[in-house]
């Protein structure tokens, strides 16, 4: 058992000296590890007496443990000793001037809603905005979305703790509408306007992020029906994919705030086995797909709007902006939209003085 004193007096100062996490992991094999000189004695207590047992028992235990504690505490010191040296090796001057010319882009989210801003500020709409932070009034409620509707199950919406001032359960908004309710309220008919801005959904996978960006338009005036919303969608969908050779095609469809309601596909043709919009005649040889959902704004909508919907009519369309920024411009994965990577964002990034205009063409890149 002088073995046992020797062993860890020399171990303890191989500890002490240890210069590096490896030389520490090497004494810990060849005192702990199944080779060790711990383990050798731990095994020997097998063939002792049982009164050896009961003397030299705790004293091997005991050498285990100091040598277990200098080997951490050891481990540790050099690690924070490593991490410092790195903090101190890896400190950035701030103050020094940039190396090169700072870059920014804008972002393609931005540019597809000041594309959209323009073609139907040409059309005669105001853009409107409002609060992202809603109240299940504006949000659901106004829209026909009664307390039971399935988009209102905390599934898709995130709902905050408390409620407000007036017992209104308060959300992050789940689309534009409730914009267009208020604008309903604020300003009255005849009303033109879109709503471009950031949703908030519970739903995350490959084709879904949680928050992402739509535009709806909405038109109240008297007399409008199905032909004013066909042809607003087309005149929208040839200023935006800068063609004329542009098919719709409308399906009946169902949302709470229209009636009738119908979903709009734009034809498309495969090139180099991607889909383009447009480019091909009535019967598109590539296939539909649908870029907008629309129809005429539910009685019950225009009475929640604050207006007499015997008196006024209107139309109205929703469609995702990350969705149409994609088709417009080739991305195929939405979720890089939103990793920041600046090569990224040098790639599919617009100049900053590439202001889309009617006159000048809204998607030319710079
Ligand atoms: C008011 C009245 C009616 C807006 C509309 C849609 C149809 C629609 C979806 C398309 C894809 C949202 O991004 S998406 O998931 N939207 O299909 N939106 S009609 O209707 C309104 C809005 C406001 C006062």
């Amino acid at each position: 058992m002088e073995n046992l004193d020797q062993h860890q007096a020399e171990t303890l100062a191989a500890i002490a000296e240890a210069a590096t996490v490896q030389a520490i992991e090497a004494i810990r094999v060849s005192a702990l590890g199944k080779q060790g000189w711990v383990s050798a004695l731990l095994k020997s207590l097998g063939g002792m007496t049982r009164e050896q047992r009961h003397s030299e028992g705790p004293k091997i235990h005991a050498a285990r443990e100091a040598v277990t504690a200098a080997l951490s505490e050891r481990k540790a010191a050099l690690e924070h000793a490593a991490l410092e040296a790195r903090l101190a090796a890896e400190t950035v001057d701030l103050s020094l001037p940039a190396s090169e010319t700072p870059r920014g882009s804008v972002h393609p989210v931005s540019q597809v809603m000041d594309e959209l801003a323009e073609i139907f500020a040409d059309m005669g709409f105001a853009v409107a905005s409002g609060p992202e932070i809603e109240d299940d009034w504006h949000n659901f409620t106004a829209l026909n979305m009664p307390e039971t509707h399935p988009a209102r199950a905390m599934h898709d919406t995130f709902y905050f703790p408390d409620r407000d001032a007036e017992g209104r359960s308060m959300l992050l908004r789940t689309h534009t509408s409730p914009v267009q309710i208020r604008a309903m309220l604020d300003q009255g008919a005849p009303l033109r306007v879109i709503a471009p801005g950031r949703v908030y959904r519970s739903d995350s996978d490959a084709t879904h992020t949680p928050m992402f960006h739509q535009i709806e338009g909405l038109v109240i005036d008297k007399g409008i029906h199905l032909g004013h919303l066909k042809w607003t969608l087309e005149t929208f969908l040839k200023a935006f994919f800068e063609r004329d050779d542009i098919v719709l095609r409308l399906r009946p469809s169902y949302f709470p705030f229209t009636e009738p309601s119908v979903e709009v596909d734009v034809g498309y043709t495969l090139v180099g086995g991607k889909r383009v919009v447009g480019g091909s005649g009535d019967a598109p040889d590539g296939g539909w797909m649908e870029v907008l959902g629309s129809g005429m704004v539910n009685r019950k909508v225009i009475a929640f709007g604050g207006l007499d919907p015997d008196e006024w009519q209107g139309f109205a369309f929703g469609t995702g902006v990350d969705r149409l920024a994609m088709l417009k411009y080739g991305m195929d994965d939405l979720r890089a939209f939103f990793d920041g990577d600046a090569r990224w964002l040098g790639h599919y990034g617009f100049g900053a003085l590439d202001v889309p205009t009617l006159s000048g063409g809204v998607g030319v890149r710079a």
